[in-house]
């Protein structure tokens, strides 16, 4: 009998997540049969979110891109002919080359994302390689840009309170987080700190599965987060409850952020966010008073108009009470800020030729159907890591650029996704345990390891040997291009940073993770006495002269660094742009405000191809109240359409007391080839007032029953 050989290997999820899970690859006779979580590790603590505990059965999937693909069919058909990686490479950088030739390479454009978040297959392959072409360069602010740009602002690139540090926190705000599907491993911690006594408070405007298991579900209208932070600087300050001694040391602006709240009364404030002016005095007095307090600020904060000035007042709450002072206190935004990843080696923007173009991805639609007007038009993308045509805004003007026959398209994917199935060309790629890599973690202060365990299936490769063999075509000659994986790792991290002291590459080989070098969950308080990496040192209530910019942890991806419009030198409430109240005009046609939040059962809009995972998530579905149901003959369980002037999807009514009436919300990821449009078919493509972030949470629709 052949004997049966089961080993194991440390593996790091690579989807796009905060938690950045330390796994456990199975392996029998050269194929991965289970993955789980490292019960080692202290927040992965052996458990795999319902996305990934049956990893391996993406692995494996019947529907994997398995070969390189050439399309036969008409543009979006799904018909395609199996082709050689000679001819598939061949035929891209011949068709490359040809279009540099007559129009430069900057009608060329990458689009990609974290699909991947590992250092080498993730953010490197493709960024080096299309700056060194000269291609416009691709400014990705999806996720979080806003966020940045208003905490660097702010605290400056710090990581504030470890998110393990929670767990001695007496006072939780949860603000715009839906952390039981988005964040469970922090939301451990959370659940934890709440048995020794902690309360935890939500803030969403509709009752998340987060917020149905808070103490406090505090519920503001969309969008209205700012005059909610602003009214309760303004009760802190009135009722004294600033820590005056911590302020005077280490913030700037106090005298003219006080002079603003005043101004802001919780009173003010309830007739914005519908929160009752009482609720807003309790939980300010609370925040104020319970120390140690800490706030876990949500990527969905930013989502509207005044996202950044939003963020921005809340980033100065922790100062103002002094809860940096404690172990547990302050602020948890993205802990990748003292992660030591050098970017500039990785994504080479030096490579980048001056005066290059710059395209904002959220607003890919409107470049590929040239309503931007460009003088050089885009007649090549190459999409990897990232799936424009379900997770981008404004998607039919995305799938009416992607059908002109003078686009030529290629795309590495494991499946064809609704971008995908536009390509001239799609690439085989590898998956998880297929390849080396290190995953950059944007939720907790470790450095996690993914070995190599299993071949990948048919002819898959690694995104990074795709650009490894796309830069030997084009003649690339940087030896950056030539690096093998385990080079790549060597080069891409600053191994003498001193949070690695201690840690290299064969440590993380071995162990799977290493805690960096931050101090501990149970002494690290990096603001006790001030020390904010900011040019003054100070936590800045006020900024002055300051100019809208992009930033973001991995600001290097792109480069588009553009000082931009002044900015308020304090933080404020402003107004979303799509609302009954700021567009009552528009709100006649498209009375409600959507709310597109992330699926409980998908990674994006990964898995939802996947029957399982769709069983388990169920079809698309709205979520409406049952007054706005009974004003449209809408029943529960009812086929509806929710669109606006930019499009529509078809969902499940879903009638229910979790959101108020003027909310629907509808989650995010299904698929467009097995649905009539998805979410961001009625989103908009505007920015928000910071970063170039997305504006997904404001935007008007109307509901309509679907009559057979
Ligand atoms: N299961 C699952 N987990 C994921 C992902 C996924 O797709 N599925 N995606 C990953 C990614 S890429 C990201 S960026 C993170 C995002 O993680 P989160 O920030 O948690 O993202 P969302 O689920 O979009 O939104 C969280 C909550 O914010 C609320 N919200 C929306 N607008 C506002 C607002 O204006 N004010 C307030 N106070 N709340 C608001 C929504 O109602 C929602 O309940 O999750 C990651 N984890
Ligand atoms: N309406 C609305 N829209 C949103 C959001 C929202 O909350 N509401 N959230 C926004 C946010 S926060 C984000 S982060 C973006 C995410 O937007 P995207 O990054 O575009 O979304 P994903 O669905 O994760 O797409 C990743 C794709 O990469 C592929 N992939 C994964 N790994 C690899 C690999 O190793 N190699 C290759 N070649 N391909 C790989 C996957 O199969 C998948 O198709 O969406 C944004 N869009
Ligand atoms: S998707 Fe997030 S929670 Fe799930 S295994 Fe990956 S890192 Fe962990
Ligand atoms: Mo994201």
């Amino acid at each position: 009998m052949a004997s049966v050989l089961k080993t194991t290997h440390h593996g790091g999820c690579p989807h796009d997540c905060p938690d950045t899970c330390s796994m456990v690859y199975e392996v029998e006779n050269g194929k991965l049969i289970s993955v789980r979580g490292n019960p080692e590790h202290p927040m992965t603590r052996g458990g795999l979110c319902v996305k990934l505990k049956d990893y391996e059965k993406r692995h494996y999937h019947p529907e994997r891109v398995l070969h390189p693909m050439r399309r036969v069919g008409p543009k979006g058909s799904g018909q395609f002919e199996q082709i050689s990686w000679e001819d598939a490479l061949t035929e891209i950088t011949d068709r490359w080359k040809a279009i540099i030739d007559e129009y430069g390479p900057q009608a060329i454009i990458p689009y990609s994302y974290l699909g991947n978040q590992g250092l080498v297959h993730g953010l490197n392959g493709g960024d080096a390689f299309f700056n060194k072409m000269g291609a416009t360069v691709c400014e990705r602010t999806f996720c979080g840009e806003g966020s940045c740009t208003a905490w660097l602002l702010t605290v400056g690139p710090t990581a504030g309170v470890d998110p393990e540090s929670f767990i001695h926190s007496k006072y939780i705000i949860i603000w715009g987080c839906n952390s039981v599907s988005t964040n469970l491993h922090h939301w451990h911690i959370v659940k934890e700190a709440q048995k020794r006594g902690a309360k935890v408070v939500v803030i969403d405007p509709y009752k998340s599965k987060t917020a149905k298991e808070a103490d406090w579900h505090i519920s503001p209208r969309p969008g209205t987060d700012g005059a909610l932070a602003m009214a309760m600087m303004h009760t802190i300050i009135e009722e004294g409850l600033q820590d005056q001694e911590y302020v005077d040391s280490y913030t700037i602006g106090f005298t003219e952020l006080a002079e603003r709240a005043k101004q802001r009364t919780p009173e003010w404030a309830e007739e914005i966010t519908g929160v009752s002016a009482h609720d807003i005095r309790q939980l300010a007095m609370e925040f104020a008073t319970t120390q140690p307090a800490a706030i876990r600020l949500g990527v969905a904060l930013e989502r509207n108009y005044g996202g950044g000035q939003a963020i921005r007042a809340i980033s100065c709450l922790p100062a103002l009470v002094g809860a940096w002072r404690h172990v547990g206190g302050g602020a948890l935004q993205f802990p990748v800020w003292e992660h030591p990843y050098k970017f500039d080696v990785i994504c080479r923007p030096d490579l980048i030729p001056e005066g290059t173009r710059v395209i904002n991805a959220i607003q890919i639609g409107r470049a590929l159907t040239n309503e931007m007007d460009l003088d050089i038009p885009i007649k090549s993308m190459m999409c990897w890591n990232a799936n424009p045509v379900t997770q981008a805004a404004e998607t039919d003007k995305i799938v009416a650029g992607l059908m002109r026959d003078d686009l030529f398209l290629v795309s590495a994917e494991h499946f064809l996704s609704d971008t995908a199935s536009f390509a001239d060309i799609v690439l085989p790629a590898s998956m998880g345990a297929e390849l080396e890599d290190m995953v950059l973690s944007w939720g907790h202060l470790y450095l996690t390891y993914n070995a190599k365990c299993v071949d990948s299936p048919g002819e898959a490769l690694p995104n990074n040997e795709i650009f490894r063999r796309l830069a030997a075509k084009m003649g690339y000659e940087e030896e950056n291009f030539k690096w093998t994986d385990s080079e790549c790792l060597e080069n891409y991290v600053d191994w003498d940073s001193p949070a690695c002291e201690g840690i290299d590459l064969a440590f993380l080989r071995e162990h799977g993770y290493a805690r960096l070098n931050v101090g501990t969950k149970d002494n690290r308080a990096p603001h006790k006495a001030g020390n904010f990496p900011t040019a003054s040192g100070k936590c800045h209530f006020r900024i002055d002269d300051a100019t809208n910019f992009v930033a973001g942890p991995f600001r290097q991806m792109y480069d588009g660094f553009q000082p931009g419009e002044p900015l308020d030198s304090l933080p404020d409430y402003v107004a979303s742009r799509e609302t009954p109240q700021t567009n009552p005009e528009l709100a006649k046609r498209f009375p409600l405000n959507i709310i597109s939040p992330k699926s409980h059962g998908f990674l994006n809009s990964c898995y939802a191809n996947m029957d399982n995972k769709l069983k388990a998530q169920g079809d698309q579905f709205v979520m409406i109240s049952a007054a706005d149901a009974d004003l449209r003959q809408i029943q529960h369980g009812d086929n509806v359409r929710v669109f606006n002037d930019r499009g529509g999807f078809d969902a499940k009514a879903q009638i229910t007391e979790d959101v108020g009436q003027g909310i629907v919300v509808a989650t995010l990821g299904y698929w467009r080839q097995r649905n009539n449009g998805t979410v961001n078919c009625v989103s908009s493509a505007e920015f928000v007032d910071m970063g170039h972030a997305p504006t997904f949470t404001d935007n008007l629709v109307q509901v309509e029953r679907i009559v057979q």
